[in-house]
């Protein structure tokens, strides 16, 4: 297209296959000139995040559970030997147990619910932490959202008050990280088909029932948040930070909507 990443590099951490809204966003990267680092959680998903390192000719392909601050930390210093700096950092992970995106919310369990906002929340923070001193001129940090965050979304429950803490927390790193030139925003995307949510209940109804409601009048393809996840990450994001851009059809300025 217009190769408004040219000269910068990328670390994206949450590709686990062709339909993670990670592996869009690596791809319009790699389209617009970054240079790329890809991350894989754990052994299970290497052989299939390294292959598309190939395809998008990434400079690295590393391992970084955002769990456990040993992996955090080596994946700095690993990144430090592929590129003295880093310009922008995407945060696509998320997890909950599927029984506490079915359950009653009042039923999720303490180990449920801190394991939500551990690996949903929490983790930005920790990346935000080890990415920052590799952003020496500054930089951008955008995360994935969820409108479950603010409305009540049938079965999103424990996932909706970890985007909560996750906004939140976009909003405390924003005001901290700017006096160093590094924005942080999230893109709050409209439900897609992915692995992780194929695993929802009901998740094909809830599809159609957006499409029907929103002012675009269809769903949120992948590449539509990759292009926004572009415009954050380069010069024509530079006055963004702290803040939640909605790329989801129109849907989340609907109040009452007639379908048809
Ligand atoms: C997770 C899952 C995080 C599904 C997710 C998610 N963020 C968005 N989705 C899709 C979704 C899910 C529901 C929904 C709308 C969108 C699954 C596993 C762990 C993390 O409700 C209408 C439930």
């Amino acid at each position: 297209m217009s190769q408004l990443l040219a000269g910068k590099t990328a670390l994206v951490l949450g590709v686990a296959n062709k339909w993670s809204i990670a592996y869009a966003i690596a791809a319009a990267f790699v389209r617009e000139g970054a240079s790329l680092v890809l991350t894989y959680q754990g052994e299970r998903q290497r052989q299939t995040v390294e292959e598309f390192g190939v395809e998008l000719k990434a400079a690295k392909v590393l391992n970084c559970d955002v769990t456990k601050q040993e992996e955090l930390d080596s994946l700095v210093n690993e990144l430090k030997s592929v590129t003295p700096t880093l310009d922008a950092a995407v945060h696509s992970i998320a997890f909950a147990n599927k029984e506490d995106l079915s359950r009653p919310f009042l039923e999720t369990s303490r180990d449920g619910y801190l394991l939500a906002q551990e690996v949903s929340a929490y983790s930005l923070v920790a990346v935000a932490r080890s990415v920052a001193p590799l952003m020496p001129n500054g930089g951008s940090v955008t995360t994935l959202t969820y409108l479950g965050s603010t409305r009540v979304v049938q079965n999103y429950n424990v996932m909706g008050v970890a985007k909560a803490a996750l906004e939140a927390s976009v909003r405390y790193l924003a005001s901290e990280l700017g006096p160093l030139k590094i924005r942080v925003n999230a893109i709050s995307a409209g439900p897609i088909k992915t692995t992780s949510a194929r695993g929802v209940r009901d998740f094909s109804k809830v599809l159609d029932g957006v499409a029907a409601l929103a002012p675009l009048r269809r769903n949120t393809d992948p590449a539509e948040v990759a292009d926004t996840a572009v415009f954050l990450a380069s010069d024509l994001g530079r006055g963004v930070t702290g803040n939640v851009v909605f790329v989801d059809s129109g849907f989340q300025i609907v109040g009452v909507g007639i379908s048809g």
